[in-house]
């Protein structure tokens, strides 16, 4: 049996004696080398992180297993989250196995069936609003606000701290930080948690390098692309139809201090990438997470070179939902 994530990751995290170290068997995904792209792309060496095999299917499991410890520890008995569908997923996941009572409040529309089946097969409290993620989320923060309850959107400091094991696990995989980190963006909780671990790795003297941090938002719901709320987001992947990110100035910061970017990719360009991964690889990620490869796709089009170049793409969640 590996040790559970807080445990392995225990001196990194905001863990302390009262601290409950739970696990659902969250991390340690695999770290999957590319068979054909990194040639068809002139890339020296691409991963891909398989994010989608965390207990629930997505990244999320990592920040809410540390969420969830933290709540516990305060002697909180009830937890709310808004999402596009994977957090809440997760969030009822973690609150039935650890008897925390769950509500989730989703957009009415477009939220895939399988990530609302197993909210519910968990027992949270599923609340649909007219309206999109950004509305739910106003709603959660004034409850959360007003009632005792914890908060476990990514605005919650801990969800990015448990988030941000990933990043520790890439540089243990390759001995090292990769030279791109390729990311999804929606509510831009990941890239911050993985800046994050990558700058905290460097502080701590492991390496004078740190990848440049490529974000990409789907064009429909690019915010932090024009510098503007979208007050409709539009996008075939759905768990990134964000239109005001919690973590925008944090992603930002992880952009500019990585020397990184923050970019769009249409849908079609997504639902390419979607294709070429399931049938050049055998990876089959939801399309949201698509974006990641998606991005590095376009900028290998338009002739950045990557020829001597370590890549990781993130794959955040799996395509089964
Ligand atoms: C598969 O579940 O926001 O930039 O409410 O499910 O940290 O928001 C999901 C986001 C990428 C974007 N890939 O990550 C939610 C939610 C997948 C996702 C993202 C999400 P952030």
């Amino acid at each position: 049996m590996s040790l559970a994530l807080l445990e392995r990751y225990r001196d990194r995290l905001p863990i302390n004696p009262e601290t409950p170290i739970i696990t659902l068997g969250e991390g340690d995904t695999p770290l999957v080398r590319s068979q054909r792209l990194e040639r068809e792309l002139s890339c020296g060496e691409l991963y891909f992180k398989l994010e989608g095999c965390n207990p629930t299917g997505s990244f999320k499991d990592r920040g809410m297993v540390m969420a969830v410890a933290k709540a516990l520890e305060m002697g909180s008995n009830a937890i709310m989250c808004a999402s596009t569908g994977n957090t809440s997923a997760s969030a009822a996941a973690y609150g039935a196995r650890f008897s925390l009572e769950t509500m989730v409040i989703v957009p009415k529309r477009d939220v895939a069936a399988g990530k609302l089946a197993q909210a519910m097969a968990c027992g949270a409290r599923v609340v649909s609003v007219e309206g999109n993620f950004d509305e739910a989320l106003q709603i959660v923060r004034a409850l959360t606000e007003k009632y005792p309850i914890t908060l476990v959107n990514s605005l919650n400091p801990f969800r990015l701290e448990g988030q941000k094991t990933a990043a520790y696990e890439i540089i243990d995989s390759l001995g090292g930080p990769p030279d791109y980190l390729c990311i999804p963006v929606g509510n831009a909780g990941n890239i911050t948690a993985y800046w994050n671990g990558f700058s905290e790795y460097k502080r701590e003297g492991g390496s004078g390098v740190s990848p440049r941090m490529m974000g990409f938002q789907a064009e429909g719901s690019a915010p932090i692309v024009t510098g503007r709320v979208v007050p409709t987001p539009k996008t075939v992947a759905s768990a990134i139809r964000i239109g005001n990110p919690a973590s925008w100035q944090k992603a930002l910061i992880a952009r500019d201090e990585s020397g990184g970017l923050i970019d769009a990719v249409s849908d079609e360009q997504i639902l390419e990438a979607y294709f070429m991964l399931a049938k050049c690889e055998g990876i089959f990620g939801e399309p949201a997470s698509a974006s990641s490869f998606a991005g590095l796709l376009k900028m290998a089009r338009a002739g950045q070179d990557f020829t001597d170049k370590k890549v990781v793409c993130v794959i955040t969640g799996t395509g089964l939902k």
